[in-house]
């Protein structure tokens, strides 16, 4: 299972680092949504969900944490360590969000506005989903 992660450029100069993100250019969609998490407990686990159309960037802007994504055949985890770094998580992917450092802050950039009715909050559920998209599922083109 291939996974995207985007390295931004950073703008550095003697005064520090500045990542600037745009829509349709750094970010593979409009941007209609962000949100960011952050005092996040020991050992919680995050997500455990998957979405019906939402096509998502995390970016761990301060401290770590991992990702682990499941296409409903594959699981892949990834550590998120860097302010320039994005991976990006499209709709028929089981994520969830672990293993947070206590200065962790996990910022996402998504595609659509908040919609409770596009949540898949049940994995059998999740992975009939899967299964009638098939091929129809959108996003990001990345091949194996
Ligand atoms: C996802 C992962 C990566 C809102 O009111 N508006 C929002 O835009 C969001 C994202 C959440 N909320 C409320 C709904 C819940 O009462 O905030 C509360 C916590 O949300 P949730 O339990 O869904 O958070 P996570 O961390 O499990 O999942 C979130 C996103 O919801 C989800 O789309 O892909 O981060």
């Amino acid at each position: 299972m291939q996974t995207v992660k985007y390295t931004f450029q950073p703008h550095g100069d003697d005064r520090g680092q500045l990542v600037a993100l745009e829509e349709m250019k750094d970010i593979p969609f409009r941007i209609k949504r962000v949100y960011y998490m952050y005092d996040t407990g020991e050992g919680v686990v995050r997500g455990k969900h998957a979405h019906k159309s939402l096509q998502q960037i995390l970016i761990c802007i301060h401290g770590s944490c991992k990702i682990s994504l499941d296409n409903g055949k594959e699981k892949k985890v990834i550590p998120l360590e860097k302010p320039y770094e994005g991976l990006y998580v499209s709709n028929t992917m089981w994520r969830e969000m672990f293993d947070f450092s206590p200065d962790a802050v996990l910022m996402v950039l998504a595609s659509e506005l908040y919609d409770e009715s596009d949540y898949i909050r049940d994995y059998d559920e999740f992975l009939k989903y899967v299964e009638q998209c098939g091929s129809e599922a959108s996003g990001v083109e990345v091949s194996d």
